[in-house]
């Protein structure tokens, strides 16, 4: 069985894993316009899904949470955790517009804590906030993560090629079974109107001193990383595709993140970044569809993770494969 993936970004690649894991015997390319530069680089892969998060069914989205919770907790237990780039991480989220505001229906009950922050927790951080939450979960660098991914993949035989695919007639007479996992780029791939992309700016700086996450309202997030470097963030535009970096954005990152942990006016900027959070009105699509006219090629998509691609990539990537199994087995008969 021969397979193209499409993408290689951490749905790319943890599809990847997913289906050499499954299906051993299977020939896989990965093409992808470019490995080192994707929106997976740009995010700080925090563990923490928002509410406009959703597959297909209620079910099918708590099935793929929890797959990719047990996905990322099972590497952290490892011994590869360090190269990897999966660890554990605690924080808070404060917020002022109503309770519900620092709740999470997918996190909660699905994370080892998420309670209520105590008084004494609300004079950790600066500004005047009326809720706060505790908890704990789990956090994945790409930066370490994709290159340990790649990595993988090419000791198990599967090939990782940097070319951008404008149409399916460049695999020829070969057909393929095809895994779309181009985030944004599906959008002229497939000429999905759907998918939008939601604009991201973050400011990366030097604070070894910060162990926690932090979230305030609007978009305000402070989560460390290795090497000391901590990224804040953030905004959200829709349907931007501005690749510039904002100066009212990072004085608006600046302050908000400041507010919240005024010693962060010390810490030093050491780059700026933007990314295009392929996010899809309605759900992430993870489905198959047969093609008219390359000889019936059947395509798996898995795209559309809008900004919590990092987090739940794992689980869209099993659903994926048990997908590409159904069709093996149903082609195979024929
Ligand atoms: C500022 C910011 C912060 C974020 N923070 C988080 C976070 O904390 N946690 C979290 O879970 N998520 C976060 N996200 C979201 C996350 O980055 C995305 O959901 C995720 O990276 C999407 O992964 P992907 O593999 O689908 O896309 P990408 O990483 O963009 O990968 C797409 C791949 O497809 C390739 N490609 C595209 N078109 C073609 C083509 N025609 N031919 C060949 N190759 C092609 C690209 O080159 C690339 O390799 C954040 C995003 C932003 C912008
Ligand atoms: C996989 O497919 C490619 C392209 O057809 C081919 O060149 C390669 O030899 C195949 N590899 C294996 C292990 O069959
Ligand atoms: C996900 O995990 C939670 C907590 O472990 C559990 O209550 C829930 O039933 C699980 N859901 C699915 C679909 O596996
Ligand atoms: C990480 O997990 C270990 C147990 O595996 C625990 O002792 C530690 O407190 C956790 N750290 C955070 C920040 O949650
Ligand atoms: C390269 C690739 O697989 N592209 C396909 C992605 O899916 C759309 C259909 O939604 C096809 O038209 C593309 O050819």
């Amino acid at each position: 069985m021969r397979i193209a993936v499409i993408g290689g970004g951490i749905v790319g690649l943890t599809t990847a894993l997913e289906l050499k894991r499954e299906l051993r015997n299977a020939n896989i390319t990965i093409f992808a316009s470019d490995f080192d530069d994707t929106v997976s680089h740009v995010a700080a892969g925090i563990f923490r899904i928002g509410s406009s998060y959703f597959g297909p069914s209620e079910e099918i989205t708590r099935k793929w949470i929890n797959d990719s919770y047990e996905y990322y907790n099972d590497i952290r237990k490892s011994a590869e955790a360090g190269v990897a780039g999966v660890t554990n991480i605690s924080g808070y989220i404060f917020a002022n517009s109503g309770p519900n505001a620092v709740k999470n229906k997918w996190m909660e009950g699905l994370v080892p804590i998420y309670r209520a922050a105590t008084d004494d927790e609300f004079n950790i951080v600066g500004g005047d906030w009326k809720y706060g939450a505790f908890f704990t979960t789990l956090l994945t660098q790409c930066s370490l993560h994709l290159p340990w991914a790649r990595q993988k993949l090419r000791e198990d035989g599967v090939s990782l090629i940097t070319r951008k695919i404008d149409s399916l007639s460049e695999f020829g007479e070969e057909n393929p079974l095809i895994i779309n996992c181009t985030g944004i780029g599906a959008r002229e791939l497939c000429d999905d109107r759907r998918l939008v992309p939601i604009r991201g700016q973050v400011i990366k700086v030097k604070a070894p001193w910060i162990k926690n996450c932090f979230y305030g309202e609007l978009d305000t997030y402070i989560i460390p990383g290795h090497y000391g470097i901590c990224t804040l963030g953030g905004s959200r535009s829709f349907d931007s595709v501005f690749s510039g970096i904002c100066q009212h954005e990072n004085r608006a990152i600046r302050e908000r993140c400041e507010t919240l942990l005024p010693s962060l006016s010390k810490a030093k900027t050491v780059a700026y970044a933007t990314g295009l959070r392929p996010h899809r009105e309605g759900n992430v699509r993870v489905e198959p569809e047969k093609l008219t006219g390359y000889s019936g090629t059947i395509v798996v998509h898995n795209y559309g993770h809008g900004g919590y691609g990092v987090c739940t990539a794992p689980g869209t990537a099993k659903y994926a494969v048990q997908l590409t199994k159904e069709i093996h087995r149903s082609t195979s008969k024929l």
